[in-house]
């Protein structure tokens, strides 16, 4: 299994080891303004280090909170805090002043580094540290956006990078350092802080990418997820660098200007969650998308009819990985000829996984129960009483009901507390969904239990049209035919609603509590 020394520094395996093979002069991180070498990306990530130690006044094992969109800046931000031995505390962009409050709190944060366009929110969030630098205000100067901007030029990060030396040299930190506490989207109460291990971040590295998704030097990693959620982090920075390869960081993404990022910086590897894949398929003929080698989905279930419509536009057989805040990245996924239709894949070498009843014993194939997995990342959580009903003898439950196969492959079936039991029968609504998409009027679906009476609770479909599609009990009535067709009868919705748009997580994750919520206040 993975060994690592008692002692390292991440980013002095990922990036400074990388210069001194001779990686210096490769493209490290690019966006639509900048392209970085390794070399470059060092010397940022120094400058930044050096920031945080001299002028900043901080030491190992100090917490910074990090706030900025995908670019080449924050990037060389939570790198240089992995580097300086200090503890970074990522958060989402979208994130308002009440919930940073609650992160800067919870998380006891000692320092701040702030896109300047994102600073509104953590300004205003209680408790904001007073050693705080924001990013990428040249770019608000020039724009010339804010009168405030010039006062603020004090507070640049890059006017003190300036000043200060370009080399720095790694903190020696041990293996088992936190360098990382990463907040869970928390659909339900309080959001929940994972802490992670300096090795940790090299073990993401050595799973997935390497063991399943094969990543090269010549790779080119391109996607929607924010670095500030860890399947950005691993997927478009950490997995990139630990091969020499070089990552595509874009702000604003929408299915088609993702195809054309794709499509102008030859991509190789495309990190995203259904949705973006399923709005990206109609649109794909219009681009060159030939670079393409692998298209790698997660944060949500993927639908079957999801993965075949992204494999007939693109070509490519898509790689689904379920991953996880607390277990930092994917740990159960299938590649190319491994890839077995409804099935996620079977755990990602280093990993293992089970499914348990209510009683926490394994079940054997075919029977759906409580989803266990054991590796070399796992659930710490940040003072949080949960922790004990998310770790059960070294095994982490994270919530999903899985089923296994004979031959050891895991289908997703629902988060547990989603499934839906109606006069008796068990229905998962994924399944529901999947249903539902194939319909040619279906843009996007989301199927929940709502109570009932009689049956204790119904199948409930929540379903967006494709344009030119009109909502009525016609196509209502057409879609519960059109599932009774599809899956066994019982399991089609009962009630059908129409509705503009999904409510989703910054993450691209259904808020299913908020169609229940939806569904029972109406
Ligand atoms: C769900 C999936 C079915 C599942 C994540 C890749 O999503 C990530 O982390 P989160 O903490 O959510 C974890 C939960 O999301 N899920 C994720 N992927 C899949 N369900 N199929 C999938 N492929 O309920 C899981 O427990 O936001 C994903 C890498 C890093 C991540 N943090």
């Amino acid at each position: 299994q993975l060994q690592y020394p008692a002692r390292l520094n991440c980013v002095a395996e990922l990036l400074d080891a990388a210069v001194a093979d001779g990686a210096g002069e490769r493209l490290a991180i690019r966006s639509d303004t900048q392209s970085w070498t390794y070399a470059e990306l060092q010397r940022q990530v120094d400058r930044i280090a050096h920031v945080l130690r001299g002028p900043m006044g901080l030491v190992p094992g100090n917490r910074v909170l990090l706030r900025g969109a995908n670019n080449p800046m924050m990037a060389a931000c939570v790198l240089a805090v992995f580097k300086a031995g200090m503890v970074a505390v990522p958060t989402m962009p979208l994130l308002r002043a009440r919930e940073l409050g609650a992160i800067l709190a919870k998380a006891e944060v000692n320092a701040a580094l702030c896109a300047y366009g994102l600073r509104a929110e953590l300004d205003a969030a209680p408790g904001v540290p007073a050693t705080l630098l924001y990013f990428g205000l040249d770019a608000g100067l020039d724009a010339g956006t804010d009168a405030g901007d010039a006062a603020q030029g004090a507070n640049s990060l890059e006017a003190r990078m300036a000043e200060q030396p370009e080399r720095f040299d790694a903190v020696d930190t041990a293996a088992d350092d936190i360098c990382l506490i990463s907040f869970t989207s928390g659909t339900t109460g309080v959001p929940k802080g994972t802490m992670h291990f300096q090795r940790d971040i090299l073990a993401i590295c050595d799973c997935f990418p390497r063991e399943v998704l094969r990543s090269r030097a010549d790779d080119v990693f391109i996607g929607t997820p924010p670095l500030a959620f860890t399947f950005g982090l691993g997927g478009l920075l950490l997995f990139p660098l630990r091969v020499g390869a070089s990552a595509v960081l874009l702000e604003k993404l929408t299915p088609e200007t993702l195809l054309q990022a794709i499509e102008r910086h030859r991509a190789t590897v495309c990190f995203t969650a259904p949705t973006f894949y399923r709005q990206m398929a109609p649109l794909a003929a219009k681009y060159d998308l030939s670079s393409l080698r692998q298209s790698v989905s997660a944060g949500e279930a993927l639908p079957l009819a999801t993965r075949e419509s992204w494999q007939r536009a693109s070509g490519l057989a898509m790689i689904d990985g379920i991953g996880a805040t607390e277990l930092l990245h994917i740990f159960i996924a299938a590649a190319d000829e491994q890839i077995r239709p409804g099935a996620t894949g079977k755990p990602v070498p280093g990993y293992q996984a089970c499914v348990l009843d209510r009683d926490g014993q394994p079940v054997g194939p075919g029977v759906i129960g409580r989803l266990a997995v054991k590796g070399p990342t796992g659930c710490r959580y940040l003072a949080d009483e949960r922790q004990r009903d998310y770790v059960l003898n070294g095994w982490n439950l994270t919530g999903d009901a899985y089923e296994m196969d004979a031959d050891g492959y895991f289908y997703y079936r629902s988060r547990t507390d989603d499934m839906i039991i109606s006069a008796g029968y068990n229905i998962a609504g994924p399944e529901v969904e999947d249903a539902l998409l194939r319909h040619p009027a279906v843009a996007e679906c989301g199927v929940v239990g709502r109570a009932d009476e009689e049956r204790g609770q119904i199948v409930e479909a929540h379903v967006v049209l494709k344009p030119g599609h009109e909502a009525g009990a016609r196509l209502a009535a057409e879609l519960q035919e059109f599932v009774k067709g599809q899956i066994a009868p019982y399991k089609y919705p009962r009630a059908v609603r129409f509705l503009s748009a999904l409510p989703r997580t910054e993450t691209g994750k259904l808020q299913r509590f908020k169609l229940r919520d939806a569904a029972t206040t109406s």
